[in-house]
C-alpha cells in the first residue's frame, strides 16, 4: 500500500516494537537531561513471526534526537546487507542517505524537521528480503548528548548542561552518575525513558 508519495505503508502490529530502552531526566527550571536505561521488555514473552530471512534490527543508535537537525543514525542487526528503504510510520523524518554495505549494520543521514512531532516515531529497515521488526526512535526538542563512562560513582559524575538529552545505555549491573548545577532551592525535574524507546531487552 502506498501513501502517494512513494512510501511504502506498513501495518503497525499491536504490541511489537520493544526492546532496548532510554530515559530522560528532566528538570523544571533550566535543567533537563535525558538518558538511556535499559528496559524489561513483557512482549518477549509474546511470539513474534519471522523468518529465517527477515532483517532484524538489534539497536540503534543514537536512540533518539533533536528536532531541526540532521543526523547519523546507525542500525546493527542480521539480513541488513540488502536493505532498501527505512520507513517511518510518522512524518517529520527525511532518510537523505543510506548504506548498507555490511551485513550487520545499516547507516543513514536522517533530517528532522524543526516541525516535527515531538515524540515516538515507528520505522522499520525494509531490504530485499523482507521487512525488520518495528522499532521506535524518539524526537525531542532539546539537544542530544552521549553518555561518557566512566561515570559510575559521583567523583566521575558526567557534567550536563540544562535543558539537555542525554543518550546512552546501560549495559548489567551499571551505575550512571550525572552533574548539574542549579540554585539552592531550585525545582529539577528529570525523566527517564527506558522501555518506551522499545528496543529493551532482558539482561543475559
Ligand atoms: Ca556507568
Amino acid at each position: 500500500m502506498s501513501n502517494g508519495r512513494g512510501h511504502r505503508w506498513l501495518p503497525l502490529p499491536k504490541g511489537e516494537g520493544w526492546g532496548e530502552g532510554e530515559g530522560t531526566v528532566r528538570t523544571c527550571k533550566p535543567m533537563t537531561l535525558f538518558t538511556n536505561a535499559l528496559a524489561i521488555s513483557i512482549l518477549l514473552s509474546v511470539p513474534l513471526i519471522a523468518s529465517a530471512t527477515s532483517p532484524r534490527i538489534a539497536s540503534i543508535t543514537p536512540t533518539g534526537a533533536q528536532r531541526g537537525t540532521e543526523i547519523e543514525l546507525r542500525f546493527n542487526g542480521s539480513r541488513l546487507d540488502d536493505a532498501q528503504e527505512i520507513v517511518f510510520y510518522e512524518p517529520g523524518i527525511q532518510v537523505l542517505k543510506m548504506d548498507s554495505a555490511k551485513t550487520n549494520v545499516v547507516k543513514a543521514q536522517i533530517k528532522i524537521a524543526a516541525d516535527c512531532p515531538l515524540g515516538e516515531h515507528h520505522l522499520r529497515i525494509r531490504t530485499a528480503s523482507g521487512v525488520s521488526e518495528l522499532r521506535t526512535f524518539q524526537i525531542g526538542t532539546f539537544p542530544v548528548i552521549k553518555e561518557v563512562e566512566p561515570n559510575n560513582a559521583i567523583t566521575n559524575a558526567q557534567a550536563v548542561a540544562a535543558n539537555t538529552t542525554v543518550s546512552g545505555s546501560i549495559a548489567s549491573e551499571d551505575v550512571d552518575y550525572f552533574a548539574i548545577s542549579a540554585k539552592k532551592g531550585q525545582r529539577i525535574s528529570a525523566e527517564v525513558e527506558g522501555i518506551r524507546l522499545g528496543l529493551a531487552e532482558i539482561a543475559k
